[in-house]
């Protein structure tokens, strides 16, 4: 079995070393692609975007993952990864593509359809294609399987097509990836115990087989149900206005009951995973998604919530300087696609404020960012937007004198707030019905 020299075996074989080519080597496709390479398979890495391997070849990957840029190089190093700009022929191709949402909220596909037609050339009897993308329930068994069908294979018996999904956090993803349970389903069941033992090789979690239909609803129902729960707090929060109570004390003496778990209510949910992946299903069944759909419009209704919260303090929104504290979706990563924070600035700015955004973890926003004492000067109000622990330090008193007015609303309660006022700031939290 070679990789480099295209002459592959074609049946896997029980504990082997396969070829394996990964295609897309995004935020699961790289991490997926080095581990492999650790546990001694040749793993040949594929992006279209030479941008993409560049930045590997230089640094490994980004610092946010912790262990990821090192152990990307040191399998580089090796030889048993490398790099490419198309597809190679393998044992086993992983398919690792994004599926972003289209304007009208259904999946975008065009990736994954291309990316699953460009390894249709390689592709031998006895080969494993696995598709790790989030996809609508039955994508496997019908474009997948529809796709290897237009080359003349018989997708269950010539080939083994498994979906086995991501489910890692982003921020601790090398870990997350070894060590949770995992879900693998198959086109046949063969094809599910094929693709399991080759995960066994560096997930110690539990591997759960069965079909592929399956797996790729139970991906979806993961974050649905996360998305779900956040609604219920951020309805919770908007309750605490009508009641004057602090939802951050209700939730926590709720989470005391053993059987009571509510997640933290915030500015809106955001990132690519939670705030898009309920819509692969409500597309599919919108007369029954009842709840997921609802949900979706709550946690969607935040951001305008938190500008009229902040409006009512300023008094109107027009000519009024806003310091935003976080662009990113969530605490300490830099990613800021479907961020909260964004929707918040363009509310804000149609209303006749000026957002100056800071955000130390963000490298490219598209616009310009301020550094932390820019924002500040001459802002009318505060406004915190993300959790980063980099904003516990900021000192109340000194961010007064630059401020002009002394307005703080913090959605993700990261700032002491006891502090901040004795500096003299009028501070509230999102969801304290008190004040
Ligand atoms: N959020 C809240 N309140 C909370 C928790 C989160 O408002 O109590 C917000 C966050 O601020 C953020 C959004 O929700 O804007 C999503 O963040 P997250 O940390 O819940 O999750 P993601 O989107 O980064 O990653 C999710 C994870 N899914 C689950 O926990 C079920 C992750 O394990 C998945 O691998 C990932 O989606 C994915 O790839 O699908």
């Amino acid at each position: 079995m070679k990789l480099r020299g295209k002459q592959v075996s074609p049946l896997l074989e029980t504990n082997s070393r396969f070829s394996i080519c990964v295609i897309g080597l995004g935020y699961i496709g790289l991490p997926t692609a080095a581990i492999l390479a650790s546990k001694g398979h040749n793993v040949a890495g594929m992006d279209v975007i030479p941008q993409v391997l560049d930045d590997i070849r230089k640094q490994g990957a980004t610092p946010e993952e912790p262990g990821l840029a090192q152990l990307v190089l040191g399998e580089l190093e090796s030889g048993r990864f490398t790099l490419s700009d198309k597809p190679e022929a393998a044992d086993v191709f992983i398919i690792c593509l994004p599926t972003p949402i289209l304007p009208n909220k259904k999946a975008d596909m065009s990736y994954v359809e291309k990316g699953v037609r460009s390894i249709l050339p390689l592709l031998q009897k006895g080969n494993m294609v696995i598709l790790e993308s989030t996809v609508p329930p039955r994508t496997t068994s019908d474009l997948v399987a529809g796709l290897v069908k237009e080359i003349g294979l018989d997708p269950e018996n010539d080939v083994d097509l498994a979906f086995a999904p991501e489910r890692v956090i982003p921020g601790d993803i090398l870990l997350e990836l070894s060590t949770l349970d995992r879900v693998i389903g198959g086109l046949t069941p063969k094809a599910a115990s094929r693709a399991k033992e080759l995960y066994s090789c560096f997930v110690t979690g539990e591997i759960v087989i069965t079909d592929s239909t399956t797996a790729e609803f139970v991906k979806l129902v993961e974050n649905s149900y996360r998305d779900v729960n956040i609604a219920f707090a951020n309805e919770l929060a908007q309750l605490s206005y009508d009641f004057g109570i602090d939802v951050r004390d209700a939730i926590q003496i709720a989470n005391r009951h053993p059987r009571v778990n509510i997640l933290q209510p915030g500015p809106g949910v955001g990132g690519h995973y939670i705030a898009v992946d309920p819509y692969f299903i409500i597309d599919g069944a919108p007369e029954t998604a009842r709840m997921l759909a609802l949900a979706r419009i709550v946690n969607t209704e935040m951001p305008g919530l938190v500008v009229k919260i902040l409006s009512d303090m300023l008094g109107g929104l027009q000519g009024k300087n806003i310091a935003i504290l976080g662009l990113a979706y969530k605490a300490d990563v830099g990613d800021c696609r479907e961020s909260p924070a964004l929707e918040i600035m363009k509310i804000l700015e149609s209303g006749g404020a000026k957002c100056k955004v800071h955000d130390p973890y963000v490298k490219n926003a598209g616009f310009e960012l301020y550094e932390l004492a820019e924002a500040m000067e001459d802002a009318d109000a505060v406004l915190v937007t993300t959790g980063h622990s980099d904003f516990k330090n900021i000192n109340g008193a000194e961010m007064l004198e630059k401020a002009k007015g002394n307005s703080i609303l913090d959605t993700r309660r990261v700032l002491d707030r006891d502090s901040w006022a004795k500096a003299g700031w009028d501070f509230r939290y999102l969801g304290d019905g008190r004040s």
